[in-house]
């Protein structure tokens, strides 16, 4: 059915899809949808991303970024410094990178232990085994009992 030749999107719609994707990763870390990144909400991504950063790393992030001085990043900063950030990786590496964080053991599986102890070491969050537990049910749409990578994807581009 599909034309491989056909639906190789041309460079300009590559990059509006990425940027599309982009936004989305945006709006989902801007957790007060405040339109804009503070401090508190870099440092998640950048855990998202696999760095462990230090509150001086971050401010010093944020004063390179913070191109008109309001002490936050909007979208405008985060693309400019997404994109340039990016160039060898995809967001699927991005992704990639964050479902290594919580696949301990490397078998392309979350599982609710993983989750536990990822939300729990990296995000500090105070997660129970109950809720890894429902986590992993929400998301396990194939209801195998672990996240596959897809779903996981899934989750996080598209919010759950
Ligand atoms: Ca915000
Ligand atoms: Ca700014």
């Amino acid at each position: 059915m599909t034309d491989p030749k056909q639906t190789e999107a041309p460079q300009d719609e590559e990059v509006k899809r990425q940027l599309r994707e982009l936004k989305e990763l945006f709006d989902y870390f801007d957790k007060d949808k405040s339109g804009s990144i503070d401090s508190s909400e870099l440092v998640q991504i950048l855990r998202c991303l696999g760095e462990n950063p230090v509150e001086a790393e971050v401010d010093d992030m944020i004063a390179a970024l913070d191109k008109d001085g309001n002490g936050v990043i909007d979208w405008i900063e985060f693309s400019d410094l997404m994109i340039k950030r990016k160039g060898t990786r995809s967001i699927d590496e991005e992704l990639q990178a964050v479902f290594a964080l919580f696949d301990k053991e490397g078998t392309m599986a979350i599982t609710k232990e993983g989750v536990l102890q990822t939300m729990n070491e990296v995000f500090k969050e105070g997660m129970t085994l109950e809720d890894a537990e429902d986590m992993v049910t929400v998301i396990d749409r194939e209801g195998k009992g672990y996240i596959t990578f897809d779903e996981f994807k899934d989750v996080m581009i598209n919010g759950i």
